[in-house]
């Protein structure tokens, strides 16, 4: 559990919206380590490859437009129970259902423009990061935060 890592990516709409800091101060605070980050205008080819799973949805082709339409901020944060409570800090997908205090629910208010990506589970977190981050631009290193986050 120590090294498990989650894929976590701004869309255009958190970026256009100026919550790039807001949002990372939130992963930040809470003690996670940032390992990667950088900002990315995915294709629409690559952003059908990362919604692989909803490709019978309805909403698919907007949502893989709407992905590639600009600038996205892709991160990996790692800790432990990160891939399970960075979804808790995200809150609900539909931000109408989304708690107050989660990023959705305190920033986002329709499902179409909910501003932030987290992986779903351990399986997912493995293949998004896969996707988004070539193995060299995952950085090891010792936060030196670490003794004071885990004791
Ligand atoms: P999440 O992003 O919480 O993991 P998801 O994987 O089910 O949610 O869907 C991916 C994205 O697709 C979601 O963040 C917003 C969009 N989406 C989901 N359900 C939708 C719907 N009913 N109408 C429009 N967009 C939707
Ligand atoms: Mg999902």
């Amino acid at each position: 559990a120590e090294l498990e890592r989650t894929f976590i990516a701004i869309k255009p709409d958190g970026v256009q919206r100026g919550l790039i800091s807001e949002i990372v101060s939130r992963f930040e605070r809470k003690g996670y380590k940032l390992v990667a980050i950088k900002l990315v205008v995915p294709s629409k080819e690559f952003a059908e490859q990362h919604y692989a799973d909803l490709k019978e949805r309805p909403f698919f082709n907007g949502l893989c437009e709407f992905l590639s339409s600009g600038p996205v901020l892709a991160m990996v944060w790692e800790g432990q129970g990160v891939i399970k409570y960075g979804r808790k800090l995200i809150g609900a997908t539909d931000p109408q259902n989304s708690e107050p205090g989660t990023i959705r629910g305190d920033l986002a208010i329709i499902v179409g423009r909910n501003i932030i990506h987290g992986s779903d589970g351990p399986q997912t977190a493995k293949d998004e990061i896969d996707l988004w981050f070539k193995p060299e631009e995952l950085i090891n290193y010792a936060h030196n935060s670490e003794n004071w986050v885990y004791g």
